[in-house]
């Protein structure tokens, strides 16, 4: 891996709340694999935006430690990519601040997951909550990211970074690479199991609502087995069917089959065969990523080892972007 190469550059982060879920897996880390000859991709594991809600510290560690290995199962090869923890490049909390003063009160008023998040923890409304879009616009910019992939609900972000970055190449001089979004092919957007009107997150409190990639196979089948769907009997993707749609997205994200080759192989059968299929067909997925995450936490140093290395690249890479800043700003570099 070197920098020096032509390839595009192309960052992504994933908070450590909790194990990744099949959302997580098929809407994001699963692609980011597919990337990683084409581009020079750059992953982190973003513990200080995790810091926005609330985690026992202990859990957050243990968490953090098992969401590195856990992109090192879903096949991110620190050979070909950099994997990284944010918080052991400070340059991401000095280039926060200053992306902090680079932004507007309303602007980040806007911003509609600060509004869902504040909604979803009334109690613990915090600054970091709000200005959590100054941070990720700085993780962005430090690595001069070409490309960020992007789901439907990360488009508003990714416009702000571009807008603080214009904002302050416009008034200090150009040094900041403007991103641009990646929309992944076959990125999937998964659905609760339990009520598929909102997405499966790590942090639902329903353990029947979400898959985490390291449930075991007689989890995973119980958990399809109680998906919500309809009182119909037709596999077949249509609206009023959010339930059926959100399978019929999984076994297709899984099996790479279209929905009317889906609609076909279940015709004449019921929902029960059809939930069946898709629970053996997430298991199957799922089996060489369990089976890498168990030898992984079993390797404490080698896990150890990656995670130093990709520190210390992180670390080079980004502080050549964050002098600049520093200087054009007008801080006093120390000597
Ligand atoms: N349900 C989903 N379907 C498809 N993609 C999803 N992603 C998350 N949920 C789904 C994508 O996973 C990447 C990493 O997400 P994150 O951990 O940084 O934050 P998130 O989007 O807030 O994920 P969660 O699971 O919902 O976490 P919590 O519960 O902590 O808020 C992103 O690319 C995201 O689009």
């Amino acid at each position: 891996m070197a920098e020096e190469t032509q390839k595009k550059i192309i960052l992504s982060g994933i908070q450590p709340t909790g194990v990744f879920t099949l959302g997580n897996y098929l809407g994001a880390v699963k692609g980011w694999k597919d990337l990683q000859d084409e581009y020079l991709c750059y992953y982190f594991i973003a513990d200080l935006h995790s810091m926005t809600i609330h985690i026992d510290p202990q859990k957050r560690r243990a968490q953090t430690r098992q969401a590195f290995a856990l992109l090192l199962a879903c096949g991110i090869d620190p050979d070909k990519s950099l994997v990284f923890v944010q918080s052991h490049n400070k340059a991401h909390a000095e280039m926060g601040w200053i992306m902090d003063c680079c932004s507007q009160f309303g602007e980040l008023s806007r911003m509609t997951q600060f509004k869902d998040k504040s909604q979803k923890h009334p109690d613990n409304i915090n600054a970091g909550l709000f200005t959590y879009p100054a941070l990720m616009a700085g993780d962005i910019l430090l690595y001069q990211a070409d490309y960020v992939p992007v789901g439907a609900d990360q488009t508003q972000h990714l416009e702000f970074t571009r807008d603080v970055a214009t904002r302050f190449n416009h008034t200090y001089g150009e040094i900041f690479k403007l991103p641009e979004g990646y929309y992944p092919k076959a990125g999937a957007r998964v659905m609760s199991l339990q009520d598929p009107t909102s997405k499966m997150s790590k942090s639902d409190p329903n353990p029947k609502a979400t898959i985490s990639i390291l449930d075991d196979p007689k989890v995973i089948m119980n958990k399809f087995k109680s998906a919500v769907t309809d009182s119909e009997a037709e596999v077949a993707f249509r609206e009023g069917k959010d339930g059926i749609n959100n399978l019929m997205t999984i076994y297709s994200a899984v099996t790479k089959k279209t929905m009317d080759e889906i609609t076909a192989e279940f015709a004449g059968k019921g929902y029960g065969d059809f939930k069946k299929a898709v629970g053996e067909a997430v298991c199957e997925e799922l089996r060489p990523v369990r089976e890498n995450f168990d030898r992984l936490m079993n390797d404490r140093a080698y896990l150890d080892e990656q995670m130093k290395k990709g520190a210390e690249r992180a670390t080079y890479i980004a502080n050549k972007t964050l002098t600049k800043a520093k200087k054009r700003v007008g801080l006093l570099l120390e000597s």
